[in-house]
This record gives structure tokens, C-alpha cells and sequence, in this order.
């Protein structure tokens, strides 16, 4: 037991973590079923990546009606978005009205963040401490933690030197920040810092932006919208509520039925230019599945945007730094963005590509390069995530055999569907590895499934007069392999990203299953139909 622990331990049925998409659904469905739900989140509101990634010009890539839930008739008439890709604000106040409309705070404790939980296998029942000194005794542990979460901050020699303001994008000031006076540099050029960039670029005195891999994105339309808009889309929404859960992606859309090679060249350009003008992530995951498979494909895409890119920035040395080289369209996260690329038009605007002209220790007053000291007054992180694992692997968990999850999970990222890990019994987790995630599914809709089929799993459990699940070593093995198996195939699964992690052992393991939300959902459910075969239940 940690110091200071309170003896007086609070027995519950459920303890949940993270109050975002996941873990407000997962009260509710657990509170429907009439268990005691104890819930935690660190920051002091709902919102989870919508509470902390408060950044300038933060905004779902998603479409606002399909980024939602679909359980309540009530809270779909009631709730009307204003625009198709809806900023940070927007998404924080949708969760604040579902958390309000279903009287969810009530169950959490804010500004709690969970430091240990350790599995009890004479009980059957997990101890879970908290930062604030509490201890829980509780049947089920659900880990609602986020799949990108857990901040990550390079270790560049210096950074404690900083004399300026220094953020990371995921942990942004609630009063935001003042750049018109003020000498900006930003590292990190992936979706996050797309959206900080051309939101700043327009603001600052200055902006330096310090890019290590350029990122391929997509224009954004993003059109308001009015009242016959929302009219027309809640109209849909009863289809809508079945279609996502039957895609790829667990989007609206899906890929193209024409194969790639079936197609002329003038026919596939049609078809690009046609998607392209959409605005949307269809340009990436709603046309040809060859893009992930086929390097020629990928690199023809790669071709396509790189000529878009260079249409819209004067400069042809600095357009030539913005087109991604090292890796083909699609094989890493494909951001959506709104003029990124005309920033770089701005005399204020410079871009340094670090790989020519790296980044040899922060300052107290600015960046030093290769090329000479860089001055800043404010620097900004968009360096993202310790994805996947991160978060969880934050928390001292430990299972059946008293083993860390980090530590397996550091020799070895395995879990059985993304929803429970062999070892640790009645501990549930959304987002996890090895289930789709972030860009190759439309978080909510995995996030509904995921919460549905726990909430229906734990259901089982207690209606048998049983007490514990828990997959067996061989149902996940089976699915470590076919999952593997999937993303061999794949070219995303060749290129360095988040998307892919390393073992210990040296291979390397990708976080997202790529068999598709609808599949995946499929095998879920069939496992449940069937009794939870392969789970040993007691
Ligand atoms: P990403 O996609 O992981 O991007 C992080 C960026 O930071 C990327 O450009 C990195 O370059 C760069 N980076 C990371 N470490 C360094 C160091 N040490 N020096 C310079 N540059 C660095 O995170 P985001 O927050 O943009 O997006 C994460 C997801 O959140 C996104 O996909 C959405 O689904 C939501 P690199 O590419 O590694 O060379």
C-alpha cells in the first residue's frame, strides 16, 4: 500500500476511468444496469482529448454527425452542431450537455488521477488507488484512458534552460495565450501542429516552424450549418446510426468499390479531383483500399497532393520542404487542414526543415540549430503522443500474477480484441491496442461499440452468478496473430509512425487493427453471441 493511504476503502461494483466519449458512456451503460460506478478523471471537466487539447484552432477531423452518440434519441434532437467539422469548444460543450442531460458528474471524482490498481485473485477484485490518497475495492476496472492521452515531450538537451513560455499542445492554458507581441516557435508537424500553425500563423509577430516530416493533408470544407442543414441531417441520423457501424472506418462513407487498376488514368484522376473537392478524410480512408496496400498506388496519391501543395506555395524551395519524401500517401496519419500551406506565404512565417539543419539544444531565449540560434518567446510542443499504451502504461497495474501491464506491454504491446489483456481478469479497456483506433476508425463509433460490448460482457457475467472473465492465453494469441497478420500486408505497417510500436524483442507491433470497424465489430459480437468463447469466466 502506497504512503497515506485512507484505510476507510470504498466498495464499489465498477470503477471507471477518463471522463471522454468512452468513459461518460461507460458510466452510463454501467449505471443503467443498476451497478455502483465509481468514476475518475484528472482534469477538472469532462471532455477528455476535448478537455486537454485546448490548443489554438484544435478541431475533429471527423464530421460532427457522425462524431456522436447514438443512444438517445433526446439528446440527438436536442443537440445542433454548427459547422460539419466542429472545433474544441464545441465537442467540450457536446460532452458537458450529454454529461449534464444524463447526470453523469455525479459519479466521477475530478481532478483525481489513478496511480495503482492491483488484481486481488483470492477475491476476484481489483484495489485501486488514487492520487489523492483513496482506495477503492471494486469488481471491474474499466480504462476509458484514450489511446493518444499521454503527452509526450522530447528530450532535447536545454529545454529546462527555456527562459520563455513553453507548452505542449495537449496541456494548453485554459485562458489561452497572447502571441501578437510575440516571437513563436512551433515543433512538431503532424495533425496537431497543422492546426496550431495556420491558426497562429496569422496572430504571431513571428513564427518559426521546426519540421522534422512533412505531413500530406487535405483541404477542409467546412461549411456552417443552418437550421434546414440540421434539419436534413437528423433526418438521416436513424440511417446514419446503422452505417457507421457497418464501414471501414466506422465514418459515413466507405471505400470505393472500383479497384485501382480497373480504372484508366483520366477515370482515376475524375474520381481524385471529384473526392478531393469533398474536403474530408474520404480522400484518404473513402477511396481506393490499394493506397494501403500498393506502394505505386500510394506513391501516385502522394503525386496528386504534392501538386496541390505546390500550387499554393509561392515559394517553390519551401513547397519542395512541405512534400513529404520519406513515406508514401496514406501510411501515416492524413490531417485535415484550412490554408496550412499558404502560411507559408506570410514574410512572418519562416519553416525549418531539422533534418537538414537539426536542433541542437533549446536556449534560454530561443532554438539553436546547426545553422545558428533561432529566437522565440514562446515554444510550442505539437509533438504528440505516447500512443496506445501511454496512458495505461502511466498507472502501476498489475494483474493476476502480480506482473506490471507496463512491463508486458514493454516486452510485448498484446491484448484480446483491444478489450481485455490475458493476466489481468475484469479489467476492460477502450482504445487499446490491437483494436481499430484513431484515424483508421472514427473514434465514437469504436468507442460505442467498445462500451456496448463491455457494458453487455459484464452483464453476462453477473446474470450467470459468476464473477470473474478473462480471455484465455490461446483466444489471444489467435488474435495477436491475425491481427498481425492484417497489418503485414499493409505499407502503413513498413513506415515509421505512432501507428506502429516496438516490442522489446525488437519486432514491431501496429496499435490499430486494420481488418476494419466493421469486421472487427462482427468478431466481437459473435464472441459474445457464442457465450464469450475463448474468455474463461468463474
Ligand atoms: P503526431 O502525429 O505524433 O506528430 C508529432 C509531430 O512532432 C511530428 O511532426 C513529429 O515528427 C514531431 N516530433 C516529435 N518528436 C520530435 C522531436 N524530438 N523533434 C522534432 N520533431 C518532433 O502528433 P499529433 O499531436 O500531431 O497528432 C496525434 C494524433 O492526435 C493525430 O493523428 C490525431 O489522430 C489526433 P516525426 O513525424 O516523428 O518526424
Amino acid at each position: 500500500m502506497a504512503d497515506g493511504i485512507r484505510d476507510n476503502t470504498s466498495r464499489v461494483d465498477a470503477v471507471i476511468i477518463g471522463a471522454g466519449f468512452g468513459g461518460l458512456y461507460a458510466t452510463y451503460r454501467l449505471r443503467e444496469q443498476g451497478m455502483k460506478v465509481q468514476a475518475f478523471e484528472a482534469g477538472d471537466g469532462v471532455g477528455g482529448t476535448w478537455y486537454w487539447n485546448r490548443y489554438p484552432g484544435a478541431r475533429v477531423d471527423s464530421q460532427s454527425y457522425v462524431y456522436q452518440y447514438w443512444f438517445s434519441d433526446d439528446i440527438l434532437n436536442k443537440w445542433n452542431w454548427s459547422e460539419r467539422f466542429p472545433s474544441q469548444p464545441e465537442v467540450e460543450r457536446y460532452l458537458n450537455f450529454v454529461a449534464d442531460e444524463c447526470d453523469l458528474r455525479q459519479h466521477y471524482a475530478f481532478e483525481t488521477r489513478v496511480t495503482e490498481a492491483t488484481y486481488h485473485k483470492e477475491t476476484g477484485r481489483w484495489s485501486v488507488v488514487t492520487d489523492r490518497g483513496e482506495r477503492y475495492d471494486t469488481q471491474f476496472l474499466v480504462a476509458c484512458t484514450g489511446g493518444l492521452s499521454a503527452p509526450s515531450l522530447p528530450d532535447i538537451p536545454g529545454i529546462d534552460d527555456f527562459q520563455g513560455e513553453l507548452l505542449h499542445t495537449a496541456r494548453w492554458p485554459k485562458e489561452g495565450i497572447d502571441v501578437s507581441d510575440k516571437r513563436v516557435g512551433v515543433i512538431g508537424t503532424g495533425a496537431t501542429g497543422i492546426q496550431v500553425i495556420q491558426s497562429l500563423a496569422p496572430l504571431a509577430k513571428h513564427l518559426t516552424v521546426f519540421q522534422r516530416t512533412p505531413t500530406f493533408a487535405i483541404p477542409m470544407r467546412n461549411p456552417a450549418f443552418d437550421d434546414a442543414k440540421r434539419a436534413e441531417l437528423k433526418a438521416k441520423y436513424p440511417e446514419l446510426k446503422q452505417r457507421v457501424f457497418d464501414t471501414f472506418t466506422g465514418f459515413a462513407f466507405d471505400f470505393q468499390d472500383k479497384d485501382w487498376y480497373s480504372m484508366s488514368e483520366e477515370q482515376r484522376r475524375e474520381m481524385m479531383e471529384e473526392i478531393w473537392k469533398d474536403g474530408s478524410l474520404s480522400f484518404w480512408v473513402g477511396t481506393f483500399k490499394e493506397v494501403f496496400f500498393d506502394p505505386e498506388v500510394s506513391k501516385q496519391f502522394g503525386e496528386f497532393v504534392a501538386e496541390k501543395i505546390r500550387a499554393r506555395v509561392n515559394d517553390p524551395e519551401t513547397a519542395d520542404k512541405l512534400i513529404p519524401k520519406d513515406h508514401g500517401f496514406g501510411t501515416r496519419r492524413i490531417p485535415l487542414e484550412t490554408k496550412y500551406f499558404e502560411a507559408y506565404n506570410r514574410d512572418t512565417v519562416d519553416l525549418v526543415d531539422i533534418r537538414a539543419n537539426p536542433i541542437q539544444k533549446i536556449t534560454a531565449h530561443g532554438v539553436q540549430t546547426a545553422e545558428g540560434e533561432i529566437p522565440v518567446d514562446t515554444l510550442i510542443f505539437a509533438t504528440g503522443f505516447d500512443a496506445g499504451t501511454g496512458a495505461m502504461n502511466r498507472i502501476d497495474i498489475r494483474g493476476r500474477t502480480g506482473e506490471r501491464l507496463r512491463d508486458l506491454w514493454e516486452r510485448n504491446v498484446r491484448t484480446t480484441m483491444g478489450l481485455q489483456v490475458h493476466g489481468f481478469p475484469n479489467l476492460f479497456t477502450t482504445m487499446a491496442p490491437l483494436a481499430p483506433a484513431s484515424a483508421f476508425c472514427n473514434v465514437p463509433t469504436c468507442l460505442q461499440h467498445q462500451v456496448d460490448w463491455i457494458s453487455e460482457c459484464i452483464r453476462y457475467v453477473r446474470e450467470q452468478g459468476k464473477h470473474v472473465i478473462e480471455p484465455t492465453e490461446a483466444l489471444e494469441q489467435q488474435w495477436v496473430q491475425h491481427h498481425d497478420e492484417l497489418a503485414d500486408h499493409t505499407i502503413v505497417m513498413s513506415t515509421a509512425s505512432w501507428y506502429v510500436k516496438r516490442n522489446g524483442d525488437g519486432t514491431r507491433r501496429m496499435l490499430s487493427y486494420l481488418g476494419g470497424v466493421n469486421t472487427y465489430r462482427q468478431t466481437c459480437d459473435d464472441i459474445a453471441a457464442k457465450h464469450y468463447e475463448g474468455f474463461a469466466i468463474s
